[in-house]
């Protein structure tokens, strides 16, 4: 399998992290891909222009990160990420969806304050982060739950954290929110986390 994907985005980290989880990293080809080059060829692969996408070992091409990661816990024979049915496979879902959305507001904001100030509208990135506030609360209501054993939607949340503490530290998301970070603390030790630890190449 080849994944196309960059080493700050933290979709791809939440893919690479399941492949670890699940025993399949040395079965993926990373190829490194700027999305943001003019002349990126990433379109091939996903139409959208978006890191991550597998390209599958049939020359099936998948995305998004949600599909990629779904299709990796079906290719092993391990504990299952997400729950083959039932409550827990949706409340899996839902924890994924969540995470996924504050990273999606946290990338939005961060676009938008990148672009020229005369162009960047102050109420589009308060909007953006409004919203991923009102994500990490969420969190932090339910970071009992996060307790369990490892699931598609932990891992996707403590990418959240990871993703927050590189391109928002100054924010200090902890605060505010003790019990998320005592249990991010602790699936920050896992070999799989500590393995992925993005680094801004900037
Ligand atoms: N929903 C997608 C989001 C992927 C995404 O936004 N990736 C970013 C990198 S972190 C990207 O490639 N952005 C390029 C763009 O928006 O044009 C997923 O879960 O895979």
């Amino acid at each position: 399998m080849k994944l196309r994907f960059s080493p700050t985005s933290p979709y791809t980290r939440k893919v690479i992290i399941v492949a670890i989880e699940t025993g399949q990293s040395d079965k993926i080809e990373k190829q490194p891909t700027n999305v943001w080059a003019p002349d990126t060829d990433i379109g091939k692969d996903n139409p959208l222009g978006k890191v991550p996408a597998l390209v599958t070992d049939g020359g099936e091409v998948l995305y998004d990160s949600p599909v990629i990661c779904e299709y990796l816990d079906a290719q092993h024979a391990g504990p299952k990420l997400l729950p083959p049915a039932g409550g827990a496979r949706w409340q899996v879902l839902r924890l994924q969806a969540l995470a996924d959305g504050i990273l999606d507001a946290a990338i939005l904001r961060r676009l938008e304050s990148q672009r020229p100030q005369e162009r960047q509208s102050a109420d589009w990135i308060e909007r953006q982060k409004r919203a991923v506030g009102r994500g990490v609360d969420a969190l932090e209501a339910e970071a009992k739950s996060l307790d369990g054993p490892l699931t598609l939607g932990s891992i996707a949340a403590g990418c959240v954290c990871g993703y927050l503490d590189l391109r928002f530290a100054a924010e200090r998301w902890r605060q505010g929110h003790p019990k998320l970070a005592a249990w991010y603390e602790k699936i920050a030790q896992r070999k799989s986390f500590l393995d992925t630890v993005p680094k801004d190449p900037a």
